[in-house]
């Protein structure tokens, strides 16, 4: 057996950037894994290599914790500019990684959904209010309208801020900010750190941008304790300026709870907006589907205003968001590496703490040894009688262990809820063949994805979303 792993013939100077590019690195990775197998090695400039692993049974050898932990990688560290030491961009053993992972686990447990359900119950109405309102010959733009909701839903349940996206052409300012050093972040992978420091300008925009939305965040904090205790909503940013740490018995620090609401805004909106996207899209194209999920959501919404107990009976809808996410995971790589030196890989493969793995999810997904006809799109692959029989770590959307997503069950809560609404009141179309064309930023998007949709009954509204009313405090 070879210990030597596959690599594409590295470039003088550039080593293998060429073959990551600029604009569609993962579908280039994807490209590659098809060609050197389930692990390839790429290296870069200045010493930096990562192995990038795909297939189910070298995951699964990963994804023991005893053996492999999260990485904070170079590209997380461009992150962490903006996100600090919040949840995603925090080493684990940074002391805050654990206290705010202690303290934020209970808000997002399956139980606690029920308190952001009129938050996404009232966002999504506003959006479907406005598809009907333009009609059916409108073009709808997939993509913008998902980010706007998932947007205006993260800040509405987490922190009780409306961004209005729904009501303005442009997007609100933070928004901008916060894509511009997305991007910028992205960007500084591609660069040597010379490149980067010679570029003032990018450099002043990017120190404006993060100094922007800093400042938005601590104002929603200092107005935030500025209100009486019957005026405080029940939600995340409460339950952070309130609850202690059951360990050590310490509150979050406010730039710690800035860098989480930051975190949220980010890790919250993206990967949500692009996999309701792409759920959109299989729907759009795949009829017997869309029927089976319009039975569904009569059966159980019928003409109601969805409740908090319907989200849990819309088994299909689940299985369809399922089935997207294993197609296009929208957050589509994690990165760990090997707890201790002279640790084998797959029994043949030496690595040591220094050396990158990178796990490229869309692939493991498509491994032959666990998905039959792996490209099809087919949701009966998570039907509740057969789900079971999936192995343990085939299917990661929401990465690993102990660093694995906590937004899980909001997503999904979310996801479910809004795909069913559509539903309940539209017939959907694509205004003209549409070809799938993949936009990368950190996560995955339908590029060009326009729907239009028809009233099922012209002029029905399930009755208005509920005005939340004030609720008490979480308990400290
Ligand atoms: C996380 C996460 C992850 C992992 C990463 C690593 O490992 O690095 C993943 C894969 C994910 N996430 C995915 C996803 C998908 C979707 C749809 C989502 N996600 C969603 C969401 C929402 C929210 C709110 C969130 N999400 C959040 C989050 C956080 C905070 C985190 C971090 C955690 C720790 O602790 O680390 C994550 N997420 Fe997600």
């Amino acid at each position: 057996l070879s210990t030597n792993i596959p690599q594409p013939r590295p470039r003088p100077l550039v080593g293998n950037a060429p073959d990551l590019g600029s604009e569609t690195p993962l579908q280039n990775l994807m490209k590659l894994a098809r060609e050197f197998g389930p692990i390839f090695r790429l290296s870069f400039p200045g010493g930096v290599s990562v192995r990038v692993i795909s297939s189910y049974e070298l995951v699964a050898e990963v994804c023991d914790e005893t053996r492999f932990a999260k990485k904070i990688t170079q590209a997380l560290w461009y992150l962490r500019e903006l996100s600090g030491d919040g949840l995603f961009t925090a080493e684990t053993e940074e002391p805050n990684w654990g206290k705010a992972h202690r303290l934020l686990m209970p808000a997002f447990s399956p139980a606690a959904m029920q308190d952001y359900h009129d938050g996404m119950l009232d966002v999504a109405d506003q959006m479907l209010t406005r598809w009907a309102r333009f009609g059916p010959d409108t073009d709808i733009d997939v993509s913008d309208n998902m980010t706007r909701l998932t947007l205006d839903t993260i800040a509405l349940c987490g922190f009780d801020f409306r961004f209005n996206s729904f009501y303005q052409k442009e997007m609100h300012p933070f928004v901008e900010s916060m894509v511009r050093a997305l991007e910028e972040a992205g960007n500084r992978t591609r660069r040597v750190p010379l490149q980067t420091q010679l570029m003032l300008r990018t450099q002043r925009q990017f120190q404006a941008d993060i100094g922007y939305m800093h400042e938005v965040t601590r104002q929603l904090i200092v107005k935030r304790r500025t209100l009486t205790p019957e005026e405080t909503p029940r939600d995340l940013l409460s339950l952070m300026l309130d609850a202690k740490d059951p360990i050590t018995g310490e509150k979050l620090d406010d730039d710690n709870i800035r860098n989480q609401l930051v975190t949220f805004l980010v890790a919250g909106h993206e990967t949500t907006s692009g996999l309701l996207s792409f759920a959109l899209y299989f729907l759009l194209h795949h009829p017997e589907v869309r029927q089976k999920a319009y039975e569904e959501v009569d059966r159980v919404l019928g003409s109601e205003t969805p409740r908090f107990e319907h989200i849990s009976q819309l088994q299909y809808i689940d299985q369809i968001l399922r089935e997207t996410l294993r197609l296009w995971p929208t957050a589509p790589a994690f990165s760990l590496s090997a707890r201790a030196d002279n640790t084998l890989l797959g029994g043949r493969y030496p690595l040591g703490v220094n050396d990158n793995l990178m796990v490229l999810i869309p692939m493991l997904h498509r491994d032959p040894a666990v998905w039959k006809d792996p490209e099809r799109f087919d949701p009966e692959r998570f039907a509740p009688e057969v789900r079971d029989s999936i192995p343990q770590h085939a299917w990661k959307p929401f990465g690993n262990g102990l660093r694995a997503c906590i937004g899980r069950a909001f997503a999904f809560q979310e996801a479910t809820l809004v795909l069913g609404m559509i539903l309940q009141r539209f017939h959907l179309s694509t205004p003209a063949p549409y070809t799938l064309s993949i936009r990368e930023s950190l996560t995955l998007k339908p590029e060009g994805l326009k729907l239009r949709a028809r009233e099922r009954k012209p002029g029905f509204r399930p009755s208005a979303a509920r005005p939340t009313a004030p609720r008490p405090v979480a308990p400290a």
